[in-house]
């Protein structure tokens, strides 16, 4: 594991508000941002906003107000909801800041006088709302942008164009000897296939035709193409090109694991382009950018135009934050598309967090309150049963730790909450209730001590996730500052005399009915 961390969302496009999609990417950045701190990690995470373009200058038109209003009063509501979902993000860039606008001039700049960068004139079929350009074959008959299905058209302008072949070999080269660098590998494979082997056309990086965008130093008529402006982001937030550097030196320096994650309609900007400009640059390749897969509402894609969106922030309001990013971390593989409707979301909060997570801490504080005067007892002479219950705990540390290291963050919370399940069969099969009947103290003691421990672990293991619950559950097991440390999750059975607390249910168990017609009431 290397020792620096540098982790970025997409940065978004004030266009529309955010909902709960780009909360998604958010909220598994974060996760994977507060996993690296608890391991040690020196961590950066980056998200923030897109502002510039044709679309966002439409859009301020139409509302009456320039640009820079505009994108402040949007950009303003993207930080209120990354603070809402307690997203813990060291720095938000956006692309109208002045350090941001130096660096994309640099790179272009650098990129020119390397001879990468040739004025030209496109022709092709234009999509606005994404801002690309696109060619016959991609639109086909029915002229129809190939990423968003919106309708495009014809267009020709004098624009740079960013010579893609002279770094292609090197991309080929660098996908070869890194099959990490996109994952999930079927992304790789689609980009290979899609837009490299039919022939990569060179990239058009500057317009003339709106003037929302950074200058291009070199001639006044253009402005940058947002994807290069946009994509500079990344180094731009650490200072690079600028007096103050000592972020991007440490975090884009060889021993920082730098880790894009995009959502699936945007690899190709990633995955192709920006390892190009970086290599033209002369700065090293990320080491991985993740593909994450798209949330669709009830079925259907969401679209603020259709009406078909959900804020995440009534959700916060009524379930809490960590039931929100529970599931969004939980309910579909990370890398896989996944679907948002109410009743998935209600019954995923009640299998995992009010029946499974919430019932054994209840049940557990109410047994050591009840039979122990609410003190953890001693660990002495365990069955067998508990000796499987202390190397399921220490194999689900080692396998959680694999794989988030690799990414796998849903997988990762699939192993705890298997130890959630075997912890609650592990009380149904030891039925403590005998044990006291019986007067076999030692032996309760032994259960009530291995599930304290499995517990403790387990909410350690979460805490990424639920960050407002993981906290609760150290003050109802009485930890110390030193015991909420993460290497305790590899001692085992050492909370001996911990007071235990008994308190309110961890989450309620929700009336999936009553909560789906709530939820369908929001989307809008
Ligand atoms: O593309 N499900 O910005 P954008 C899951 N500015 N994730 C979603 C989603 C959904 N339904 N909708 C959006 C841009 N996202 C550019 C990026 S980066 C240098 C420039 C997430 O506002 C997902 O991560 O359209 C997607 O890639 C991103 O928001 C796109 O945000």
């Amino acid at each position: 594991m290397k020792n620096k961390f540098y982790i970025t969302t997409p940065i978004y496009y004030p266009s529309a508000e955010a909902h709960i999609g780009h909360a998604y990417c958010s909220t598994m950045c974060d996760i994977l941002a507060r996993y690296k701190r608890m391991r040690g990690v020196e961590t950066y995470f980056l998200t923030g906003t897109d502002e510039h373009g044709e679309k966002i200058q439409k859009k301020a038109l139409e509302k009456g107000v320039t640009p820079q209003q505009y994108v402040d009063e949007i950009s303003a509501k993207f930080k209120h909801l990354w603070k809402a979902m307690k997203i813990s993000n060291d720095d938000f860039i956006r692309t109208t800041d002045e350090k941001h606008i130096k660096t994309v001039q640099k790179v272009f700049s650098k990129l020119y006088e390397n001879g990468d960068i040739y004025l030209g004139k496109y022709e092709g079929w234009y999509c606005t709302p994404c801002e690309s350009f696109w060619t016959d074959t991609q639109v086909g008959e029915d002229h129809l942008c190939p990423d968003c299905g919106r309708p495009v058209h014809r267009d020709t302008e004098e624009c740079y164009f960013f010579k893609t072949q002279k770094y292609l070999p090197d991309l080929l080269k660098y996908f070869d000897e890194n099959p990490k660098f996109i994952t999930p590998v079927a992304r790789k494979n689609e980009m290979v296939n899609t837009f490299i082997k039919p022939g990569l056309a060179d990239l058009s990086i500057s317009r003339t035709t709106f003037d929302w965008g950074v200058p291009v130093l070199e001639n006044n008529k253009h402005v940058m193409y947002v994807w290069l402006d946009a994509l500079c982001n990344y180094i731009s937030a650490l200072g690079y090109g600028s007096d103050n550097d000592e972020l991007f030196k440490k975090f884009w320096g060889e021993d920082s694991e730098i880790v894009h994650v995009v959502g699936a309609d945007i690899t190709r900007f990633h995955t192709i382009y920006w390892p190009m400009f970086l290599k033209g640059i002369n700065l090293r390749m990320p080491d991985r950018v993740f593909v994450h897969g798209l949330l669709d509402l009830n079925g259907e894609k969401m679209s603020k135009s259709k009406g078909n969106v959900v804020s995440p922030l009534p959700l916060i309001d009524r379930y809490g934050v960590d039931a929100v990013r529970w599931f969004l971390a939980k309910e579909f593989s990370f890398g896989s598309d996944g679907r948002f409707t109410p009743e998935l979301f209600a019954e995923r909060v009640n299998m995992d967090l009010a029946n499974n997570f919430g019932n054994l801490v209840n049940r557990t504080t109410a047994m050591i309150s009840k039979y122990f005067e609410g003190k953890v007892p001693a660990y002495k002479n365990p069955g067998q049963k508990e000796k499987d219950i202390e190397e399921l705990t220490r194999k689900t540390v080692q396998k959680y730790e694999l794989l988030m290291d690799d990414l796998q963050l849903t997988e990762a919370f699939d192993a705890v909450v298997e130890l959630l399940n075997a912890a609650n069969k592990y009380i149904e099969e030891s039925k403590p209730w005998e044990l006291s009947k019986s007067g076999n103290i030692e032996q309760l003691g032994n259960v009530m001590a291995v599930l304290a421990n499995s517990i403790i672990t387990c909410a350690k293991l979460l805490s990424p996730a639920l960050v407002e619950t993981a906290p609760k559950v150290f003050v109802l097991f009485g930890l110390s500052k030193e015991q909420e440390k993460y290497e305790y999750v590899n001692k085992f059975c050492v909370y001996e005399g911990n007071v235990v607390t008994r308190g309110e249910p961890l989450f309620p168990r929700l009336d999936v009915k009553v909560e789906t017609e709530f939820i369908q009431s929001l989307t809008a």
